[in-house]
């Protein structure tokens, strides 16, 4: 059974990888876009692909989750055109380096913790109360692995993605008696532009990630975060874990010829 045709999605991050690929899927199910990210060339271009494979609506709109005017200068503008989302996908989220904690950068702590952590904050403070205007909605925070279990350099990242975790359970604490759902689908290892981004552009380290077994896809995570939102109104999926066959937890990961896993 189809739920979310006809609704209304907003998803953060939508420029690439797995924001990129729910956009696509969600559209495929007949529901209507939000696509929220910085770079907003790659954003029209995919509002083109999506006009010219589908019939749904695609809104694209330039915004630095980390930028709070911004983040309430799109909630009015959604609010005064009466586009309420039915389901919030925060997304948007990176990493910056991997190194020991006495090592690192406060640059790179800072922009992992004003995005992944507060840039979550600022769109779900926008957004729920439009929701629990009309009594309904599903927010699915894109937490990690790393949410779960640190893992050597993470520090800081795993701290983030364990306050998304934190974060998910204390919004669905706080709505209790409300229909609004809240979920977060938690990856593994996915082949996205993730790792470039954790290595400043160092394509080749980034590639090394993913060398000696399969990761996972974009898609394959969009699949868990439609099948989320696709259950019934009495059904909400707090936590979602989702992992490549090969690996079994940040660091137990199955690597052909025995190599080990290079992050
Ligand atoms: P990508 O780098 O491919 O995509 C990240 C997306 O986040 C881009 O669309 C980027 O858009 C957007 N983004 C980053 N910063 C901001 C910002 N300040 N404001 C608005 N948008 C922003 O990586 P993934 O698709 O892999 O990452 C998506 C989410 O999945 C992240 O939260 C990540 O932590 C999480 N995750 C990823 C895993 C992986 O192995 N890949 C595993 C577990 C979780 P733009 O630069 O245009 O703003
Ligand atoms: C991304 C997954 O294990 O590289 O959140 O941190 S991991």
């Amino acid at each position: 059974m189809n739920r979310v045709e006809n609704k209304l999605v907003l998803v953060t991050g939508a420029s690439s990888g797995i924001g990129e690929a729910c956009a696509k899927r969600f559209a495929a199910c007949g529901a209507s876009l939000i696509l929220v990210a910085r770079r907003e060339e790659r954003l029209l271009r995919l509002q083109q692909v999506l006009a010219s494979e589908t019939d749904v609506s695609v809104h694209a709109h330039r915004v630095d989750v980390r930028d709070r005017e911004s983040v309430e200068g799109l909630a009015a503008q959604l609010e005064k055109t009466e586009l309420v989302p039915d389901i919030l996908v925060n997304n948007a989220g990176l990493s910056r380096g991997l190194c020991k904690f006495q090592e690192g950068e406060f640059v790179d702590w800072d922009e992992m913790i004003d995005t992944n952590v507060k840039g979550l904050l600022n769109v779900s403070r926008c957004i729920v109360p439009m929701m629990l205007t009309r009594n309904s909605g599903h927010i699915v925070n894109v937490g990690s692995i790393a949410g779960h279990v640190v893992y050597p350099g993470g520090n800081v990242y795993n701290a983030t993605k364990y306050a998304v975790r934190a974060l998910t359970e204390a919004m669905n604490i706080d709505l209790v008696g409300t229909n609004i759902r809240v979920s977060s689908v938690d990856p593994g290892a996915t082949e996205t532009e993730f790792s470039q981004v954790r290595f400043h552009g160092d394509k080749k380290r980034a590639k090394a990630v993913y060398d000696g077994f399969e990761p996972l896809t974009g898609d394959d995570i969009a699949d868990a975060i439609l099948y989320v939102v696709n259950t019934p109104a009495h059904v909400n999926v707090a936590n979602l874990v989702i992992l490549p066959t090969a690996q079994r937890n940040p660091y137990v990961v199955h690597v052909k010829g025995g190599a080990g896993r290079k992050r």
